[in-house]
């Protein structure tokens, strides 16, 4: 096992890295940069390093002060946390040339579910049905044209460098789409120096779900249930629940066998996500993959009991996975509300600033994943979450309730934030019916300005 492990990040999910780090007796460094001095991952790691200037270009995202900060610190792993360098293969490539452990799947996993028409012909080979579209990345105009007359319109453009939603287009005719792939292609080059886009069928009103696996480094591999995170605002999920309300006990074991066998088929190593589309029909499709922890997690780990950080530090420690599929039982159910300090009366707009106060709610069944303080200050410089408010229960209303007085008991001031706006959203009839999917939120925000 390490015996200290520095946490290449910030804010909530750098504190719930050195939490499994305290609980295994591994030893912690924090980094930081200029603007995160007064945080409290600094106050709980065991040291704490400044590795630049408040932009993350100059901190967080530098890898040689990164790792600079790891030698000095004699740390043998790195954990990358979401975000920032967390599915940087090279990054990861560099730790593991400097003998130190990156906390994750392997340089190569991560390579290949990074170019998206890579990760889906991977996938298709190993038996997920994908959603019909183009087999490689598009080149000329007549080969589009063609394409979208085999498949129809809708369409959707996709860079192959993308994921989460940039750089996407749909597109409803021959007109749109020559000029779209123009765009798409001249905007993926700058925000990823590739200009390689591909084309698929648009689904309409799909869910988003998302299945959970984990991998060890001996070809074992297991599926801890699924998230629905169909509730997004501009591709950022602000709520996330498991079980799913849309899939039934025969769909999620499929889905979740066809997961565990297509990360054996592809050596993946370490926790991973996969995500699928599921349509009006209830066809499911595979989509893309994420090779990091995620965000919402902790649902995850509310119904399982499996600690998923833990987890994965132990996996990258080369350990076996300790839990066969028949162990995993899902107890319950669970939600997260993520709470970001962006104000929802005015286009969801970043509120940075100084808390004057804050009480953080408790009680049975409820777990909040946070960073703030009282007489914190909320920089500009990075993502605006600023907690995570987690609610289980036997049953998905009693989950509910508990949501809905877990964030009445959130205060902050002056703050704007997301908490109020997720009560409207778990106070819906339509999603207490738990019938909802990816347009859900356009359509709320639309009757709400009426
Ligand atoms: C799609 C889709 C429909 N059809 N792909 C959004 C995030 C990224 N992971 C992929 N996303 C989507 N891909 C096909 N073939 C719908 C989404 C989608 C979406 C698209 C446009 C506007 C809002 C959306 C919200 C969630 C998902």
């Amino acid at each position: 096992m390490f015996s200290k492990i520095l946490i290449a990040n910030r804010g909530e999910i750098a504190i719930r890295i050195i939490r499994a780090c305290k609980e295994l007796g591994i030893k912690t460094v924090a980094v930081y940069s200029e603007a995160d001095k007064s945080c409290l991952h600094l106050e709980f790691a065991d040291e704490a390093i400044c590795i630049g200037k408040a932009p993350s270009s100059e901190s967080y995202l530098n890898i040689s002060s990164i790792i600079s900060a790891a030698e000095i610190t004699d740390s043998d792993a790195i954990h990358p946390g979401y975000g920032f360098l967390a599915e940087n293969a090279s990054f990861a490539e560099v730790c593991e040339s400097c003998g130190i452990k990156f906390i994750g799947p392997t340089p190569e996993n991560i390579k290949m579910m990074g170019d998206k028409i890579q990760a889906k012909e991977t996938m298709r080979k190993a038996g997920l049905p994908l959603i019909p579209g183009s087999k490689g990345a598009l080149k000329t105009k007549e080969e589009v044209l063609a394409l979208a007359k085999k498949i129809g319109y809708p369409l959707i453009l996709k860079a192959k460098a993308g994921g989460g939603g940039k750089g996407m287009r749909v597109c409803h005719s021959d007109v749109r789409v020559v000029s779209a792939l123009m765009t798409a292609q001249a905007e993926a080059q700058t925000a990823f120096g590739d200009s390689d886009i591909y084309m698929e069928k648009f689904i309409e009103q799909p869910r988003h779900i998302e299945i959970q696996i984990a991998a060890d480094n001996y070809g074992n591999a297991i599926y801890l249930g699924e998230r629905d995170c169909s509730i997004q605002r501009r591709h950022q999920k602000l709520i996330e629940e498991t079980p799913s309300p849309a899939i039934d006990n025969h769909l999620r074991r499929k889905l979740g066998e066809l997961c565990v066998k297509s990360v054996k088929a592809m050596d993946y190593r370490n926790v991973g996500t996969m995500e699928f589309l599921l349509d009006k029909k209830g066809n499911f499709y595979f989509m893309e993959m994420n090779t990091r922890i995620q965000v919402e997690h902790p649902v995850t780990e509310e119904v399982t009991g499996i600690d998923l950080l833990k987890l994965q530090i132990t996996l990258a420690a080369g350990e076996k996975l300790g839990i066969k599929q028949d162990d995993v039982h899902v107890k319950g159910t669970a939600i997260e509300c993520r709470i970001n300090a962006e104000d929802p009366d005015n286009k969801f707009m970043p509120q940075p600033g100084m808390i004057d106060f804050c009480y953080i709610p408790g009680g049975k069944d409820v777990r909040v994943d946070t960073h703030i303080y009282s007489g914190y200050h909320i920089p500009p410089n990075y993502d605006s979450l600023i907690a995570k408010v987690i609610t289980k229960g036997e049953t998905r209303q009693e989950t509910l309730k508990k949501m809905e007085r877990a964030l009445d008991e959130f205060l902050i001031e002056p703050i704007k934030t997301t908490a109020p706006f997720c009560k409207k959203i778990i106070t819906n009839p339509e999603f207490k019916r738990g019938n909802y999917h990816t347009g859900f939120l356009e359509k709320f925000l639309e009757k709400e300005e009426e």
